[in-house]
C-alpha cells in the first residue's frame, strides 16, 4: 500500500455501537490534532448512497438476489475506495470507515453463504490496492444489540428483518475472522458501556500504533 495515511475499519453486527465508538475516537484524534475523515460503507460517495438506499431501503431492492446484493456492496466500495479513501490516504489523512471489505465477507460469504473464492475474488477488485491498517471487530450478543436497535430504530432495513440464525452467523464469521487475522483484527467486547469499549480501542491504537495518538 503506497500511501501516507492511515485507514482504521469498523465492524460488528447491528447494533454493536460502531457508530458511537467511531464518534469517539474521532473526538480523541482531533484533540490530539488530527483531522480523521469519516466514512460509511455502503454509501459515502454520491454513488454510493443511492447504492445504499437500494440496497437497504427501495421496494426495488426487496428482490436482490444474494450476488445481486454482493456486487452493489463492490460497486459502492469500488466508488469510494478511487474517489475518497485512496486519495485521502495519498493526502496523509487518517481514514475511518464504519464497514468495509470484512463486512462483505461475513453478510455476503458466512451468512448468505456465497462461494468465499467468489467473494474474496469481488471483495479484492473492489478494494484495490487499500487495505485497513487496523480493524476493529466489535462483538456483542445478539439480545444486547437487540435491545439497543429497537431503542434507537423506528423501522427496521431490509438487512435488518433477517432472521436469527442470519445473524448468530455474522457474530460468529466474525469471531472467525478476528482468529484468522490478529495481526489486523482487534476483537473488542462490545457489550461494556461506551466508555469501557472506547479505552478498549484507545488502549489497542496506543500499544500498536503509539504514534497514531501524537501529532
Ligand atoms: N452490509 C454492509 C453487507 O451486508 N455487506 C457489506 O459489504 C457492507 C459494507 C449496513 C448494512 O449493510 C450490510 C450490513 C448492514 O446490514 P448500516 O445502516 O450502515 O448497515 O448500519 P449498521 O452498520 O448495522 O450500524 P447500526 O447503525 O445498526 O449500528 P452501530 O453503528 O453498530 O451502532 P450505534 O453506534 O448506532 O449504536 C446503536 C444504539 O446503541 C447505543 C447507541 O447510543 C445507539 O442508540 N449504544 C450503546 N448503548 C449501551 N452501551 C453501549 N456500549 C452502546 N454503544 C452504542
Amino acid at each position: 500500500m503506497s500511501t501516507t495515511g492511515f485507514f482504521i475499519t469498523f465492524e460488528g453486527s447491528e447494533g454493536c455501537g460502531k457508530s458511537t465508538q467511531i464518534q469517539c475516537l474521532a473526538e480523541h484524534l482531533r484533540t490530539s490534532g488530527h483531522e480523521p475523515l469519516l466514512l460509511r460503507e455502503p454509501g459515502g460517495t454520491p454513488a454510493g448512497e443511492l447504492i445504499r438506499h437500494l440496497l437497504q431501503h427501495a421496494p426495488e431492492g426487496e428482490a436482490l438476489t444474494p450476488e445481486a446484493e454482493l456486487l452493489l456492496f463492490a460497486a459502492s466500495r469500488a466508488q469510494l475506495v478511487r474517489e475518497v479513501i485512496q486519495p485521502a490516504l495519498d493526502a496523509g489523512r487518517i481514514v475511518i470507515c464504519d464497514r468495509f471489505m470484512d463486512s462483505t465477507t461475513v453478510y455476503q460469504g458466512v451468512a448468505r453463504r456465497i462461494d468465499p473464492a467468489q467473494t474474496d475474488l469481488i471483495n479484492a477488485f473492489a478494494m484495490g490496492s487499500v487495505r485497513p491498517h487496523i480493524t476493529f471487530v466489535l462483538d456483542v450478543d445478539r439480545a444486547t444489540a437487540r435491545q439497543r436497535m429497537s431503542a434507537s430504530r423506528a423501522k427496521l432495513d431490509r438487512i435488518e428483518r433477517e432472521s436469527e440464525a442470519f445473524f448468530e452467523a455474522v457474530r460468529q464469521g466474525y469471531l472467525t475472522l478476528a482468529q484468522n487475522h490478529p495481526d489486523r483484527i482487534v476483537l473488542v467486547d462490545a457489550a461494556q458501556s461506551i466508555q469501557a469499549t472506547g479505552r478498549d480501542i484507545l488502549t489497542s491504537i496506543a500499544n500498536k500504533y503509539p504514534d497514531l495518538l501524537k501529532k
